[in-house]
Parts: structure tokens; C-alpha cells; sequence
């Protein structure tokens, strides 16, 4: 139910309670400075790791590298933990920092204006409220918002139908005949674990993905004990992993040839499960390593050699009422149909459709000209609006939190900065902003993301990557190391107009 309509006043205003909202929240009580409110759509934190909760979600980064350096978990069991250990480390972090208490939940941000004569943003809720601060920070994601085909037919449809996102653990899926569209991540972790419940598991692909072998490790409780005891012994097994994870870097980023190694590991993995040749075909990627997430999984080939198991390559036609008609005309009668299609990456931001300096909306103005920002954290015209894991800093081969908490150094660095002067702002010059997609664009053309020979949420309508970071993580790291001042207009005092 709305609540009254209510203003609320903070020095700094986070959207979203995962990792990147927390993790600002965390450090910013670090920092001394508790003035805060998160605002979260949800009743729990956790972000991605609570709304994923569809058999077999993990992340297919390991443990000790995908989690905070100020916070260790010595005790994770896996090498890749599973969704329900890791919303369990993020709901721990809430505790044991007091972050719910900071949060408002249920409160869905509809945008917001930055007022240029009282130097604060003020942020519109769904739910009425509206909040004023001098510092935004969105750590809202880009995998959130779920992409569901209009597919034709698709409401005369009679059986059950969810998104991956949004996975029905109500509907029981034993015996039933189970359509999957889509073949990526999520999808390469769920079709092993209800294949043998189903009776039929029809497995709509459109595009192959390409999945190296991997079995997951668990990590023994001496070994845990070790990691507790003797936190140097953690920190090499977490620097392993990440320089081990970084020379991956060197084959997407240009050099694809040293790919090549791991198209084969890849092609094995399928001859290893699939004996028709014809299947085998179809399930190998035409394009390179790299250009798509690369998928780790042991279980997901095999899972589709099990005879109830049908791979559908001829695309979609339409739904009917009780079933999928493909491409080639084939019908199949399905009780449920399962979403695996992935997400909407770009409108992930419309929930921060901000309207800057001279009421310029975001949004829109992304829409016409592309997405650009500087570092990905930061927008010509937005004083003190910052984004965590925004625009061109995901990463196809290393940990995200990474990313996220070099990013969060960086804005502490421009309230420091705001601190140090009598400004009540920053904003980042246009120039600066320029400079740097300049570059990055120019390294993504060389990538293997961005002429790989494949399509993915890696880029725009136009073909434009507006997602990942092309570089080693390290270089990122040396790029935000220091807040270089001059990159900056102070906004809000006469030191503007000086
Ligand atoms: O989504 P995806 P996801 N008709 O976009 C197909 C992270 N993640 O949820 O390749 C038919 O990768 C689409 O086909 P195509 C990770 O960053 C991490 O699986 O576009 N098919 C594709 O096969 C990941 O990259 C983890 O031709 C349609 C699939 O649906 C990201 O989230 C686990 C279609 C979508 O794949 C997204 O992964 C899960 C249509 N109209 C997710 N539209 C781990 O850490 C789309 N498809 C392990």
C-alpha cells in the first residue's frame, strides 16, 4: 500500500541494496559519513542474488574473488558458491553494519531533477515519496529488468510461463512438458537441474553458446579453517584467481587467436556428451570465444544427450494455447514455458532517468546520442550523481565487485573533493568525458566483444558496447585510482564561475 506522502532528507541517497548499494553504504560508515538513505524496490537486500532464484543459479565467479576485500568470507564452501550462500554473505553484511535500518524497502525510484539553485537531487519515488540529497548514488544494475519476448500467441497461452528472474517455485515442474527459450547463462545452469524432473524438456536455441567444461570445488571445512586462521594464505588464494582470471583479459581484448586453446576445450565438452554429429553441429558456436559470456558447466551437455531432451534451432513461429508452434512449422504441445531470454540492459537504467543541469533527462538524451559517462561512473551535467557498475565497466573475465569497489573509492574521492573546496558539487568536464569514450571505444572495436561475429547484450541497437570495460581490471584500477581535481568543475559557489 502507499505510504503518506513524505520528504526526506539525506547528504547522500543510494539506489539498490546489492552489492554496489551495500558496499557504498559500508564504506561510507567507514568513511564518517552515516548521513545516508537506501532506497530499495524490494522488502530484503540482495539485488540479483535474491531475485535469481531459479534451480542451479551460482555465479561463475569464484567465491573469494566475487565478494568484498574489506570483507572476507573465509567460510565460503565452493569455489563457486550458490545463490543461496551468497544472498546469505549479502544479508550478513546488512546485519552485521545495520544497513536495514538505513534502507527504505518497497520504494521504486521513478526518476529525479538535480535543483540547480539548492545544489541537491530530488528523487520521485512510485510510491509518492521523494527524497532530497547532495550526492545520488544508483548502484541499480544492468541485469534486472527481464527481457520476455512478445512472442505471437503468447496470451492465448494455457499453461504456466515465467522468466528465469522470476522463477515459480510454486509450479511443480515433475512430469510436465517443459518449453526453455533461450541458452545462455541462466539456462546452461537450470536445464541440468530440472531435466530429470520433466518429462519432456524442449529446449528452444537460437544462438549456441559457448561452454567450457567445469566442475565445481568444494572447499573442505580445514581448508576454511585455514582461510580463517591465516588471512595471508586467503589473500593468495584470492590473488591466484585474479591474476589467473585477468589472462583471460589478453585473449578478448584483441589477441583473439590465443582464444583458439579454448574453443577447443569447448568443442571437446560438447564431443565428450553429444554423439550425433548433426547436434553436435548445431550446439558448436560459429562465432569466437569471448564475444558472449563464456559458460563454465560439466552437466549442461549431458543434461542435453538425456533422451526427453529435444534442441530446437528453427526458431519460434508462434504460441498457442497449448503449446509452441517453431519456425519449420513442428508443433509441440508444452505445459509450461520457461524464460531464459536474459535481460534488458540498457533500460535497467530508465529507474535513474535523472534530469540534470538546464532539466537535460538522461534517458532520452542517451537514447539519441549514446550512453556515455566518464569511467562509467560519472556524467557531464549530473553534479554529484554517480553510478556503480554503470555504463562500459562489466567485465567478461573477472569479478564485478572488483569494479564496484574501486568505483566506490572514486566517489568518496569527489566528496572529498567537494569537502576540500567551498563548492557544493562537482561535475565531470565534457572533455574529460569525451577523452575517455574515445579511447575506450577505440579498444572495444579491437575486442572480441565487439567483432567476435556474434549479437549480444554486449551491445546496442546499433551495434555500440555500452557495457564492457576493455582492459585489464588492474588498468581500470590505476584509472580510478586518484581523482585527478582538474577533470572536475566545482558546481554550487562562486569557485564555479571563478
Ligand atoms: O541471458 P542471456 P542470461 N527468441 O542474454 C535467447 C549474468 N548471469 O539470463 O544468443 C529466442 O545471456 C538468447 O539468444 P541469442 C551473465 O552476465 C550470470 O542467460 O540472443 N531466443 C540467449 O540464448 C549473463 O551473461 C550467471 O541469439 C531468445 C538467451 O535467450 C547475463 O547474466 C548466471 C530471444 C539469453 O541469454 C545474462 O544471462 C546467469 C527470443 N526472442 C546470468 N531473446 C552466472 O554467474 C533472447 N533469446 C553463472
Amino acid at each position: 500500500m502507499a505510504s503518506q506522502t513524505q520528504q526526506h532528507r539525506s547528504r547522500v541517497l543510494i539506489i539498490g541494496a546489492g552489492f554496489s548499494g551495500m558496499g557504498m553504504a559500508i564504506q561510507l560508515l567507514k568513511a564518517g559519513r552515516p548521513d545516508f538513505v537506501i532506497l530499495e524496490k524490494a522488502d530484503e537486500v540482495g539485488g540479483t542474488w535474491r531475485e535469481n532464484t531459479y534451480p542451479g543459479c551460482a555465479c561463475d565467479v569464484p567465491s573469494h574473488m566475487y565478494s568484498f576485500s574489506f570483507e572476507p568470507n573465509p567460510g565460503w564452501s565452493e569455489l563457486w558458491s550458490g545463490q543461496a550462500e551468497i544472498f546469505d554473505y549479502l544479508r550478513g553484511l546488512a546485519d552485521k553494519y545495520g544497513l536495514r535500518a538505513k534502507t527504505h524497502f518497497g520504494r521504486t525510484v521513478d526518476g529525479g531533477y538535480w535543483d540547480e539553485a539548492e545544489n541537491r537531487w530530488h528523487v520521485r519515488t512510485e510510491e509518492g515519496d521523494e527524497y532530497v540529497a547532495q550526492y545520488l548514488v544508483a548502484g541499480v544494475g544492468a541485469l534486472h529488468v527481464p527481457n520476455v519476448p512478445d512472442l505471437p500467441g503468447m496470451g492465448d497461452f494455457g499453461g504456466v510461463a515465467f522468466h528465469s528472474a522470476r522463477w515459480d517455485h510454486d509450479y511443480d515442474l515433475t512430469g510436465k512438458r517443459v518449453a526453455v527459450i533461450g541458452t545462455g547463462a541462466s539456462a546452461v545452469q537450470f536445464v541440468p537441474e530440472i531435466v530429470d524432473a520433466v518429462a519432456e524438456l524442449q529446449l528452444y536455441q537460437r544462438t549456441p553458446a559457448w561452454v567450457v567444461p567445469r566442475k565445481n570445488l568444494s572447499i573442505g571445512t580445514r581448508l576454511r579453517r585455514v582461510f580463517d586462521l591465516v588471512p595471508p594464505v586467503r589473500r593468495a588464494f584470492r590473488n591466484g584467481i585474479y591474476w589467473a582470471s585477468e589472462s583471460l583479459a589478453i585473449g578478448l581484448n584483441g589477441h583473439s587467436n590465443l582464444m583458439r586453446p579454448l574453443e577447443k576445450i569447448a568443442k571437446k565438452n560438447i564431443a565428450r556428451s553429444i554423439a550425433d554429429p548433426v547436434l553436435r553441429r548445431k550446439l558448436t558456436p560459429e562465432y569466437r570465444i569471448g564475444c558472449k559470456r563464456i559458460l563454465g558447466s560439466s552437466d549442461y551437455y549431458p543434461a542435453l544427450a538425456k533422451p526427453n531432451v529435444e534442441i530446437i534451432t528453427e526458431g519460434i513461429e508462434r504460441v498457442t494455447e497449448s503449446g509452441i508452434v517453431a519456425g519449420d512449422g513442428a508443433v509441440r504441445e508444452a505445459d509450461a514455458i520457461i524464460f531464459a531470454t536474459g535481460f534488458h540492459v540498457t533500460d535497467g537504467f530508465d529507474s535513474v532517468n535523472l534530469a540534470g543541469v538546464g532539466g537535460r533527462e538522461l534517458v532520452p538524451y542517451w537514447n539519441e546520442h549514446g550512453i556515455q559517462t566518464h569511467l562509467g561512473i560519472t556524467v557531464a551535467g549530473y553534479p554529484n550523481a554517480f553510478f556503480l557498475l554503470g555504463p562500459n565497466t562489466g567485465l567478461g573475465h573477472n569479478s564485478v565487485v572488483f569494479m564496484i569497489e574501486q568505483q566506490i573509492r572514486y566517489v568518496l574521492a569527489a566528496m572529498a573533493l567537494v569537502d576540500g573546496s567551498a563548492a557544493e558539487a562537482v561535475a565531470v568536464r565534457p572533455e574529460v568525458q569525451d577523452r575517455f569514450n574515445e579511447d575506450i571505444q577505440a579498444k572495444l572495436s579491437r575486442g572480441v566483444w565487439t567483432n567476435g561475429g556474434c549479437n549480444s547484450w554486449y551491445l546496442d541497437a546499433k551495434g555500440v558496447n555500452r557495457t564492457i570495460w576493455p582492459g585489464f581490471t588492474w588498468q581500470y584500477w590505476l584509472r580510478t585510482r586518484r581523482l585527478a581535481p582538474s577533470d572536475f568543475e566545482l558546481v554550487g559557489t562562486a569557485a564555479a564561475t571563478a
